[in-house]
């Protein structure tokens, strides 16, 4: 067996991770032949990689650490809570202290009367459990046939085959089968690429009217839910116009539908709140958590869930959960990252000081000839690329082209910062400073520079016609 470690000369960790390890959402050949790089410590906002390297984590890895790296406490918590109960389940009649805590913290946190914490490892299973959950309960309410669940086009909500499905990437849908029955969508509220001559706030009103129209055309007593992020991530943080939310919430009450709120990423401060549903003003039956959850450290998620809904599923037996439901580690990871966020004033930082300075300063970016609007919610914020800035033009190559020239320079730069097809998206650690968001900024109009370089250099500086 070979011995490796982080002393292991980089050029022989990336033969061994090319021949043994299979990664997520990764071209496997294009892998191979540039080599992945190894991460290997981290501190604050800050990855060190195995050339000496120190980059700015501009996207808390993947939109999850949002108390930053290198917290003591995160592992003294795992533990002393490995030490006195490593595992235990929360199966059959049972349960652990770890997990009443962590339920009866999370209904203290999150708004209105979701007082009702079901456990999953991760914001997929969680979405899992949500599909399941909510045709139950209609089930239960002597209404089996409200099965459908509406969600949006490029929305995300997962990985597995359910959570797959209700997310609304077309690449995923085609591989693998997908997406399951009864699952509808409508398009979704991103007015620079979508929007043609409407204001935004006629285009956000027409996108959530597609609801309305989706349901009617469905049936509305077969409509069981619809599921949403309150900003979209993985899609290229798409804000929705003002105008958006509002009328959605008037459609779901009307119709009486449960709303779910995907909190994955919006959760746990990234918007300036606790949660995306205070910062837009919504009230879910059912909010989707993970990632900001445990900030990463431990993989955990779940469902919050309001009374009602609760009320409903405790007169049946739920033939659902997994094995790690409730795990007493990530339990107690959570719990300390909970108390840390909130001793330190983490969210209320983000709300009326870090995040209005970042707000500033990546709205200074629209002064870059490539970027065509800045969005920014809390500690989410993406940039749209575009040759012309007016018509609010496409380019002609093709969609992720120019995005991924961009990112390349900002790895180039020390600077982690992901494209979404040809928008740029950040997501930094909640405890940023001022001067690292600087630095961030910096950076990022440095990469701008540099990419807009290259495109013009190699004559894809054309809109799409
Ligand atoms: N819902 C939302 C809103 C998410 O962003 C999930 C559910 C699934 O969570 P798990 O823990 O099962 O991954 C997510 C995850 C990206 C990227 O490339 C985004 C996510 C995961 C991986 C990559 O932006 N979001």
């Amino acid at each position: 067996m070979t011995t490796i470690s982080t002393n292991t000369p980089t050029a022989e960790l990336q033969a061994l991770d090319a021949a043994h390890h299979l990664h997520p959402f990764t071209h496997g050949n294009q892998l191979e032949q540039k080599g992945a790089r190894v991460i290997t410590r981290a501190e604050g906002v800050w990855l060190n990689d195995s050339d000496g390297n120190r980059i700015l984590d501009a996207m808390a890895g993947l939109w999850c650490v949002n108390i930053g790296y290198g917290r003591e406490e995160l592992a003294e918590a795992a533990a002393r809570q490995m030490r006195e109960l490593p595992y235990y389940n929360t199966f059959f009649q049972t349960t652990h202290v770890p997990a009443i805590a962590l339920a009866e913290r999370m209904a203290q946190l999150a708004p209105g009367d979701l007082n009702h914490f079901f456990f999953a490892g991760s914001g997929s299973e969680a979405n899992d459990t949500n599909l399941r959950m909510v045709r139950t309960y209609w089930d239960a309410k002597g209404q089996p046939e409200r099965k459908t669940v509406i969600s949006r086009w490029n929305g995300y909500h997962g990985s597995t085959v359910g959570s797959a499905s209700l997310g609304g990437m077309k690449g995923m849908h085609a591989q693998g089968g997908l997406p399951i029955p009864d699952i509808a969508y409508i398009d979704q509220p991103n007015w620079w690429a979508e929007g043609g001559d409407m204001t935004p706030e006629e285009f956000g009103l027409e996108r959530a009217r597609q609801l309305e129209a989706k349901i009617e055309e469905i049936g509305p007593d077969k409509v069981a839910a619809f599921i949403a992020e309150p900003v979209q991530g993985a899609g290229g943080v798409i804000v929705a116009p003002d105008t958006y939310w509002p009328e959605i919430q008037r459609i779901v009450d009307k119709y009486g539908i449960l709303l779910i709120a995907d909190e994955v990423i919006c959760g746990f401060g990234r918007t300036g709140n606790w949660f995306g549903s205070q910062t837009l003003n919504i009230r879910p039956d059912i909010m989707t958590v993970a990632k900001g959850l445990s900030s990463g450290y431990q993989p955990i998620g779940g469902s919050m869930v309001s009374g009602e809904v609760a009320s409903v599923m405790r007169d049946v037996e739920f033939n659902h959960g997994y094995t790690y439901s409730g795990h007493p580690v990530a339990c107690a990871v959570a719990l300390e990252n909970l108390r840390i966020m909130e001793e330190e004033r983490i969210v209320e930082t983000v709300r009326d000081d870090t995040g209005p300075y970042l707000q500033e300063r990546f709205e200074s970016l629209t002064d870059h000839p490539l970027v065509g609007e800045a969005k920014i919610v809390g500690m989410m914020g993406s940039l749209a690329l575009t040759p012309h800035k007016e018509s609010r033009a496409a380019f002609a190559a093709d969609p992720g082209t120019i995005g991924y020239i961009c990112r390349e320079r900002c790895f180039a730069n020390n600077l982690i910062m992901r494209h979404v097809a040809d928008r740029m998206v950040i997501s930094p650690p909640l405890v940023i400073s001022r001067g690292e968001i600087d630095t961030l900024i910096d950076r990022a109009w440095q990469s701008l520079d540099e990419a807009q370089k290259r495109i013009e250099d190699e004559g894809l500086m054309k809109p799409a016609s």
